[in-house]
């Protein structure tokens, strides 16, 4: 389906005096709008591959027809994405389940959507028909070195397959780990994954990033060799300046404090970027900003304010990925929604008064400073992150064009009712 730009203005025609009022009555309660509206403007966030289709569960899978065939058609779903809401001009590819064989082709049709290649998502957690060994016991962490090095060789062709797309970062997640005591010797685990981690390292061009992505637990129930940001923030520091964490909001014990672990990775200059979902109990891939808006906030609270105290650039500085796919929802209405809580969160993070705050923290000012996050995050800034679209020729309201002109009805007809896009 072909979203055109005239399906888009004319839905916005309809909805533009109501959006009107709105916007007018938010520059009112905000201060400096047009600064708000510009860094919304020029914010991206990638989508991944994977969520392109229904997520489900270990228990069943249910697709929503129409699901992308292959990589050509996930860049138009994404490439669909970005038109509706201009926020989503990047991809995130998983290797081998988006494996290229016409680089030129896919690099040409991502450029006419508008999209760029974000970070690459290695795979050692899966084991693939084609392989010599198995990961069932873990991957770099392996006591095999054979295993070890297979799963440093693929980690190394991800890097080349994403050079020749122009993406600049490898994200590394990890199932390794144990499900019983006395499985693993934690040291030699950790010191095998690390060796394994300092060769992909080396294989780096010098204008890339690596990605330690830290994961609690599942599947392995009982350890897990990059559990949580501690270790992850050990690899990357002793693999050096081109090694940082990824933070995954699904990936902590529960209540974890995530918003502190953001601003302590941003003071040590090593957070990497981001992976967005919510969760009500474990990782479970729900949409951004579902169940917890207000810990969504307080986690970009922290992320504008250590980016500028650090003077870095918002929209290049850090990865910012979504990862989260299910099992009951449309996949691109899922995607729209998940792209739009992650804009008001940011919207409402930039509308704090920092000067005040600060001056509340300096006499422990209890009080005053809740008051001051909870305005931030009180005030509907919906109409900013609209106006944002609307400037940058996408919708006011993405899943009303979607849902107008049947898009996932047009992809059925096109695609099948039975397609099964690859990925979980
Ligand atoms: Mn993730």
């Amino acid at each position: 389906m072909k979203i055109e730009n005239y399906h888009i203005k004319s839905l916005n025609s309809e909805q533009l005096t109501k959006h009107n009022s709105r916007l007018s009555f938010v520059k009112s309660e905000v201060n400096d709008a047009e600064a708000i509206i510009q860094k919304l403007v020029d914010f991206q966030i990638a989508i991944p591959s994977w969520a392109l289709g229904t997520g489900g569960t270990r228990f069943g899978r249910f697709s929503s027809g129409g699901e992308p065939r292959n990589i050509e058609e996930k860049i138009e779903d994404i490439g669909l994405l970005h038109r509706l809401n201009g926020s989503s001009g990047a991809v995130s590819l998983h290797i081998p389940w988006d494996t290229v064989e016409n680089t030129a082709g896919i690099k040409a049709l991502a450029a006419q959507h508008g999209l760029r290649f974000d970070a690459m998502n290695s795979n050692t957690f899966q084991d693939q028909p084609d392989q010599a060994k198995s990961y069932k016991f873990g991957s770099l962490q392996h006591v095999d070195k054979a295993v070890r090095k297979q799963a440093v060789d693929h980690n190394i062709e991800v890097i080349r397959q994403g050079v020749e797309l122009g993406s600049k970062a490898l994200t590394v997640w990890l199932s390794d780990g144990s499900c019983f005591p006395g499985q693993l010797n934690f040291r030699k685990a950790f010191q095998n994954t690390l060796e394994g981690l300092r060769e992909i390292y080396a294989a780096l061009p010098a204008d890339w990033k690596v990605f330690v992505e830290y994961k609690a637990f599942e599947p392995n129930f009982y350890s897990t060799t990059v559990g949580d940001w501690g270790q992850s923030l050990l690899y990357a520091s002793k693999l050096g300046p081109k090694a940082f964490t990824l933070v995954d909001l699904g990936h902590h014990l529960p209540n974890a404090n995530i918003e502190q672990i953001v601003s302590l990775l941003l003071m040590e200059e090593k957070l990497g970027g981001f992976h967005f979902n919510d969760s009500k109990y474990g990782d479970d891939d729900l949409t951004a900003g579902s169940m917890k808006p207000y810990q969504l906030f307080l986690i970009f609270n922290e992320l504008v304010e250590g980016m500028d105290a650090r003077g870095m650039n918002h929209r290049e500085d850090l990865g910012w990925m979504i990862d989260a796919s299910h099992n009951v929802k449309d996949p691109l209405e899922d995607l729209l929604q998940s792209v739009e809580a992650i804009m008001i969160a940011y919207a409402q993070a930039l509308s704090v008064d920092r000067v005040a705050l600060q001056e509340a923290q300096a006499v422990n000012d209890v009080v005053r400073a809740q008051e001051i996050l909870q305005n931030a995050f009180r005030t509907d800034l919906r109409a900013l992150v609209a106006e944002a679209r609307l400037r940058s020729g996408a919708a006011l309201s993405p899943i009303d064009v979607y849902r107008k002109y049947n898009v996932r009805e047009e992809l059925i007809k096109n695609r099948g009712a039975k397609t099964v896009a690859t990925g979980l």
